[in-house]
């Protein structure tokens, strides 16, 4: 049970290393000498490198040191202000901002009502059970002010996880309990990836993860002939252990390819009609729009060609290279993050029902293998500890990307999953764990959205621009400064985080400033629970502690736990979870979908009578067609070099910098015809904004396409300046703030339309981790 391979470190030096864990992996560190030292979990086969941002971020500059109040807000009081962004900062003690702080927040709740706060605080904030920021403020904001305005489904999954439970039920299930990389390992035979599996994006696992094993796995399962289609703009979505064949497309066409596939299959007589009629609804429907009896245009190879960019032999090729064979089709997160993103999920899952694949071993439909590493694991099969939020008053909420239309339309009407709500009004905004700045599109157009609000609180351990943009900054501790409990849904290792070095300057972890400015709305004990950290901690370890006794399992006391090293949770078996259990029998494990089986054609979703998302899977163009003014698509894809925008200031996201830039990848055909070399500095832009970024030039992107990854931290050139220039490389400057389509109002964060210039001014400085100017504090404004 207990896990001892970090070592024994007691004896090999006099400073131990300690247990801690990150989103980015299990690791130990230790301070010696006032340097932090950090070294992955022994028992991870493939760790990576992003724990190499904790050294330099430790004591940067860019780490907030004390609370701070913009003067402006300080000067005038709440109420919007175009200020927000560009203002000076004014120092203040810990017990006189909380005072102001819970003033304000009475202020609000008791003069509109917990309806005018927005709380949804969308972020991936730290790995830990208890110090989860989103946990602790959803919980104060429910104790403490009767509940908030919350936001639904995520940055990253934001149409399928509103049209899945439509057409294959659960999402939870299909994305966490399916296809194993223990099952592709020992019977896929061939995989096809839309979108990919790149390893940089499975070094990542919310909670943590122990072992990153999708690099060995792809690379046993080619050895063993498993073949590995990779389908994307960019060669490098599958590593070279899968010995993948790389298929060219252009981006946004995944839809259309797939339909050329189930077309040929059709036509062929090589679809599994049998399947089809066994397991799913709507089949004929979508038979007759593919033929093109519906229409008059058959969504066959050559139909496809010219709108994919791949060959329409190459596409007959790949679809009877699925047939007969145990294959899998993957689809990447990335895909639904586009307009109309909720097509390519959908068709997915009709390509592998044709193929009569859903349900077997190593087979089937794996949404979204190897976008996150807790995908394609066993379940754990005990509770983890989580920290209960209470419950909410307020019944609105938005669909989470739809925050900037929510503070520029109050009171206007929008349609989300077959209903019509309207926005409801926001007077306060109170974010702890995220980083609008970064995630949200359009970021010129959120900068007007956060000035329509009365006043910004955010929780931070550095200076973002979302930071940088709030009334009230309250500096938190970072993970490795307090300890917590690290545990993932699908991963063994339960990880005692112990704490590694002191708190910055005067920051404070996120649960005792909630405490005390519950203290100030009179909900200290109801929100505490008379509990500190330390009992915080045991209570929450005790349901998993009787989970593992009621399996009869060694179940460890919280002060063993506590000194161990991690321990290990059982999980459940490799059985494929619903869809398995759907095949083997359909009338007795029905899918959680209105019809019971898969929906090809679902009633419900046509009853909605959305355009942009009809009743069957569908072609409805290319939302991202060159223009003259912007020809080249963008990619705007995960960093390699961390988590998002997390750490951008720590030295692992710098190394991967050029001239203190991201680093944008491009054809050189398509350098070329601009006069860009490589390692030039460019201006990427569009009609909404700009920016610089370094460039790298690669045959393993298909011309056309230009990449740039996200999480540089946002850095105006001039912040006075409408639609200024990023000098650093945010491509969230140029992406468009619209949803996928009206059914589920996703992000669309990862593709847009640009232009690229090489920039041959002078190079702007970055001073994005440069602590704002602050003033000292007029003795005036410290006792009202
Ligand atoms: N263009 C484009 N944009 C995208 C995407 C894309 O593909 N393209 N992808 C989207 C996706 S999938 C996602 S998930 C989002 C991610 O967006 P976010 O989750 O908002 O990004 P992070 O950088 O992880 O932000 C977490 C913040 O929490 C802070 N933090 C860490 N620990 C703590 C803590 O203990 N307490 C507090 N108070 N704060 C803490 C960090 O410093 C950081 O600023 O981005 C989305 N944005
Ligand atoms: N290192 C690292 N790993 C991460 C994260 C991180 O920030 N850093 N974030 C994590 C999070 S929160 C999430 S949600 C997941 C996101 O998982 P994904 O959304 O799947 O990840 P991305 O890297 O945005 O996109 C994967 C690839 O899809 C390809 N692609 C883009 N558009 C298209 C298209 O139209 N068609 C096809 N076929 N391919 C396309 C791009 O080449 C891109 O590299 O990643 C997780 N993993
Ligand atoms: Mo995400």
């Amino acid at each position: 049970m207990r896990d001892s391979r970090f070592g024994n470190p007691e004896r090999e030096s006099e400073v131990p290393f300690k247990p801690h864990s990150s989103h980015w992996g299990v690791f130990s560190a230790r301070m010696i000498d006032g340097e932090l030292e950090v070294r992955p979990y022994e028992g991870d086969p493939d760790p990576n490198q992003i724990i190499e941002n904790f050294p330099g971020a430790l004591r940067h500059r860019a780490r907030i040191a004390q609370p701070m109040v913009r003067r402006g807000w300080l000067e005038r009081g709440p109420g919007p202000d175009e200020k927000r962004g560009q203002d000076e900062f004014v120092p203040m003690a810990w017990q006189e901002v909380l005072d102001l702080l819970g003033r304000e927040l009475v202020r609000v709740r008791d003069g509109f009502g917990p309806e005018a706060i927005f709380g949804g605080s969308y972020g991936w904030s730290s790995a830990g059970r208890f110090h989860h920021a989103q946990s602790q403020i959803h919980r104060f904001l429910n104790i403490a002010c009767g509940g908030y305005v919350r936001s639904v489904t995520s940055y990253s999954s934001g149409s399928s996880q509103v049209l899945i439970p439509h057409i294959l039920g659960n999402h939870e299930e299909l994305a966490k309990h399916n296809v194993t990389w223990e099952q592709v390992e020992k019977d896929s035979e061939i995989v096809i990836a839309f979108g990919g599996m790149a390893l940089k994006n499975s070094m990542v696992a919310g909670g943590g993860i122990s072992k990153h094993v999708e690099r060995g796995v792809m690379q046993r399962a080619a050895a063993r002939g498993c073949e590995f289609i990779l389908v994307s703009p960019l060669a490098s979505d599958l590593p070279e252990e899968a010995r993948p064949e790389w298929v060219s497309l252009i981006p946004a066409s995944d839809t259309a390819l797939m339909m050329a596939m189930v077309h040929t299959l059709v036509v062929e007589g090589r679809h599994d009609r049998a399947f089809l009629e066994r397991y799913t609804v709507g089949w004929p429907t979508f038979e007759r729009y593919l033929l093109g009896e519906a229409d008059g245009i058959p969504k066959d190879a050559h139909w496809a060609a010219p709108l994919t960019g791949v060959p329409a032999d190459a596409i007959m090729a790949l679809a009877r290279r699925l047939h007969g064979k145990r294959a899998l089709v993957v689809v990447s997160h990335s895909l639904q993050r586009a307009r109309y993103g909720e097509q390519p999920v959908w068709m997915g899952m009709v390509l592998a029902a044709a193929l009569g694949q859903i349900g077997l071993s190593g087979g089937g439909y794996a949404y979204p293998l190897g976008a996150i590493a807790y995908y394609g694991r066993r379940k754990n099969a005990v509770k983890l500890p989580t920290l209960s939020q209470g419950s909410n008053s307020v019944r609105e909420f938005i669909p989470v990307a739809r925050i900037a239309d929510m503070l520029l339309g109050p009171g206007e009407a929008y349609r989300f999953n077959g209903k019509t709500l309207t926005y409801p009004e926001i007077k306060l905004i109170y974010w702890a764990g995220g980083n609008p700045f970064h995630h949200h599109q359009d970021l010129n157009r959120l900068k007007k959205a956060f000035a329509a609000v009365d006043t910004l609180v955010v929780h931070e351990l550095a200076w973002t621009a979302t930071a940088r943009h709030a009334d009230i900054v309250l500096p938190c501790t970072m993970t490795l400064e307090r300890d917590d409990i690290g545990g993932s849904s699908n991963d063994p290792l339960l990880v005692p985080m112990r704490q590694i070095a002191p708190p910055y300057g005067e920051a404070r972890d996120d649960f005792a400033i909630f405490a005390d400015l519950a203290e100030r709305l009179g909900a200290r004990d109801a929100f505490t629970e008379g509990r500190t950290v330390r009992q915080w901690l045991e209570h929450l370890y005790e349901p998993t502690r009787l989970g593992l006794v009621q399996l009869n399992l060694p179940a460890p006391s919280f002060e063993d736990f506590w000194e161990s090293s991690g321990i290990l949770v059982p999980q459940g078996p490799d059985d494929g979870g619903n869809l398995r259990a759907f095949r083997e029998d359909p009338l007795a494990s029905p899918l959680e979908t209105p019809s019971g089986k898969l929906e090809i054609f679902s009633e419900t979703i046509a009853s909605f009578g959305e355009a942009d998302c009809p009743g069957h899977p569908a072609w409805l163009g290319s939302g991202y067609l060159p223009t003259e003014s912007a020809p080249l698509v963008l990619v705007s894809n995960q960093p390699r070099t961390r988590l998002h925008s997390q750490l951008d200031f720590g030295g692992h996201s710098g190394s991967g910098k050029h001239r203190g830039r991201e680093i944008a990848s491009m054809h050189p055909k398509d350098a070329a015809e601009r006069g860009i070399a490589d390692g030039d500095i460019v201006r990427l832009f569009n009609e909404r904004g700009a920016c610089l970024a370094a460039i790298a030039l690669t045959e393993d992107i298909r011309p056309g396409v230009i990449q740039l990854p996200t999480g540089a931290w946002y850095d105006p050139a001039d912040p006075t300046e409408e639609k200024t220039l990023c000098v650093h490389g945010n491509p969230n400057v140029l992406t468009e703030d619209v949803g996928t389509s009206a059914l589920a109002q996703g992000c669309t964060g990862q593709l847009t339309t640009v232009e690229v210039e090489r920039f041959d001014g002078n190079l702007p400085p970055i001073r994005a981790y440069d602590p704002p100017l602050s003033l000292p504090a007029p003795a005036s404004h410290l006792d009202g």
